[in-house]
């Protein structure tokens, strides 16, 4: 069966929707970039809501940003579906859900009509702009200030018509001023601490390069709530989409799987109205940091620990590096000793359960996540997931392995070879030419020049050099599994 408006009344039995009435929906919030991310975390908590009394003004309008024959795929498809699609939630150990996400009412793909897409956002009924970009979408340097003079930033000002999100925002924004009508909300629902906080800083800097005067307007009027997000869901292949289409009966051309967990914190600062997703699981809450700072830097960290060695030993999902009992040792001891000690439980969080929990959560063989997913973009990562833990272990001179053996996995999968001299795809679309070369010098300690480590004070510790050195040469001369045999011993 076709997944369109006119088949979705007569989805099978096994197939759950949330009980609304799709006709009567209409668009409150716009999703910039939306990712596969964004469509099995915040669609379904407000496809959740828009079940709830009162809430039908609250449909998602989906607004993809990139040029990518992918983007462009996805967008026919999900304009074929009517934005609908079918997502299988995957538990360990109990039976899979299918359900049909409906609350993404309209997609528009800006690279074909970029006036619909402005449109749209200058539309007074959009009162909340989401949006997932990427770690490395918010043009942060080192220092934490937006990089006026990156190219891409650069060549969007020049633009009448603005390509990029931070130029969309804020040309939608000045149409809106001018317009007489309020601004939107701006929710960051990227892995980005401080998301809302940097989110300001991005629009507020391009806009104030633009016209100072719209920059204050900005600052005044927009509100920038943080949140933190969570839920595992791997990147769908043209296998995945057949397996899980024969799976569901549905003829879907953008299909989803994920974990079954699922959460989001958010700071309550809506000027404009919100939908009432504190009624279908959401936690608001005045202090978002606390949550952000446990998850990025034990769950997002622990991932890149796993993925960047996992990678050269040459697993490729998730579940299947958590059964090498030393990469499981790796992680236990990086939470253990590296990450908690340095972090603050949110109330009536205990960290040490919340570890345990994302260890049996990566586990999950229904998932099946794939580590190159994960090891993809680690120039970006790396920065915002391990940067904090990595420098205070290394100013505090404590057990620095951990960090030298995973900085060291990063130069070496760069190489795109994992031990068994099979090669593997490396994603890195923000690793500079300067940067790919010293992690390939001769010169194995010339890597903690790269760009990616800059601000980190790594090279002020000679031992940490010591270590990252001995770590690369023996990941060179001895292998993965062997030098990993090394770092978790007592
Ligand atoms: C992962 C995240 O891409 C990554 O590095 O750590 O995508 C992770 O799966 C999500 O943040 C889970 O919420």
């Amino acid at each position: 069966m076709k997944l369109t408006s006119e088949t979705l009344a007569h989805l099978p039995e096994t197939i759950l929707t949330s009980p609304y009435d799709r006709q009567k929906v209409t668009a409150g919030i716009a999703h910039l970039s939306v990712g596969n991310f964004h469509r099995a975390h915040q669609a379904v908590y407000t496809d959740r809501a828009l079940a709830l009394p009162g809430q039908e003004n609250w449909g998602i309008v989906g607004i993809g940003l990139m040029d990518v024959p992918s983007e462009v795929q996805k967008a026919e498809a999900l304009q074929a579906q009517s934005g609908l699609y079918t997502l299988r939630e995957c538990p360990a150990g109990r039976p899979d859900v299918v359900r049909v996400v409906k609350s993404l009412v309209e997609y528009i793909h800006a690279p074909a009509d970029r006036a619909a897409a402005l449109k749209r956002l200058t539309d007074p009924a959009i009162r909340i702009v989401t949006m997932t970009i990427t770690e490395g979408g918010y043009y942060m340097d080192e220092a934490g200030h937006f990089m006026t003079d990156h190219p891409a930033i650069a060549a969007d000002l020049k633009r009448d018509v603005p390509e990029s999100v931070f130029g969309l925002l804020t040309e939608a924004l000045r149409l809106r001023r001018e317009a007489g009508v309020n601004a939107f909300t701006i929710l960051s629902c990227d892995n980005v601490p401080s998301n809302g906080e940097i989110a300001r800083r991005a629009v507020l800097s391009f806009a104030r390069l633009k016209d100072d005067e719209l920059a204050d307007w900005i600052s005044r009027n927009v509100a920038f709530p943080s949140c933190m997000v969570d839920r595992i869901t791997p990147a769908v292949g043209p296998a995945d989409i057949e397996r899980l289409n024969r799976e569901s009966g549905i003829e879907d051309r953008a299909p989803l799987f994920c974990e079954d967990f699922i959460q989001w914190v958010v700071e309550d600062k809506f000027p404009e109205g919100r939908p009432a997703w504190e009624n279908v699981g959401v936690l608001f809450t005045d202090n978002v940091e606390p949550y952000e700072q446990v998850k990025l830097r034990m769950l997002n960290a622990s991932h890149s620990m796993l993925a960047l060695p996992a990678v050269l030993m040459g697993y490729r999902f998730v579940s299947e590096a958590m059964e090498d009992e030393n990469l499981f040792r790796l992680l236990q001891q990086f939470l253990g000793f590296d990450s908690e000690p340095q972090l603050n439980a949110p109330p009536g969080m205990s960290l040490p359960e919340y570890g345990a929990l994302l260890l049996q959560r990566f586990r999950n063989k229904a998932v099946s996540d794939q580590l190159l997913r994960i090891a993809s973009d680690s120039t970006s990562k790396l920065p915002v997931f391990v940067r904090p833990t990595a420098e205070t272990v290394v100013q505090d001179n404590g057990d620095m392995r951990r960090i030298a053996f995973l900085l060291a996995c990063y130069c070496t999968y760069l190489g795109g070879f994992d031990d068994k001299g099979t090669e593997f795809p490396v994603t890195e679309p923000r690793l500079s030419k300067e940067d790919r070369a010293l992690a390939g010098s001769s010169d194995p300690a010339k890597a903690l020049d790269m760009s990616v480590f800059a601000g980190w004070g790594l090279t002020d510790n000679p031992e940490f050099v010591r270590l990252f050195v001995e770590m690369r040469i023996s990941l060179q001369d001895r292998r993965t599994a062997e030098t990993l045999v090394d770092v978790i011993s007592p």
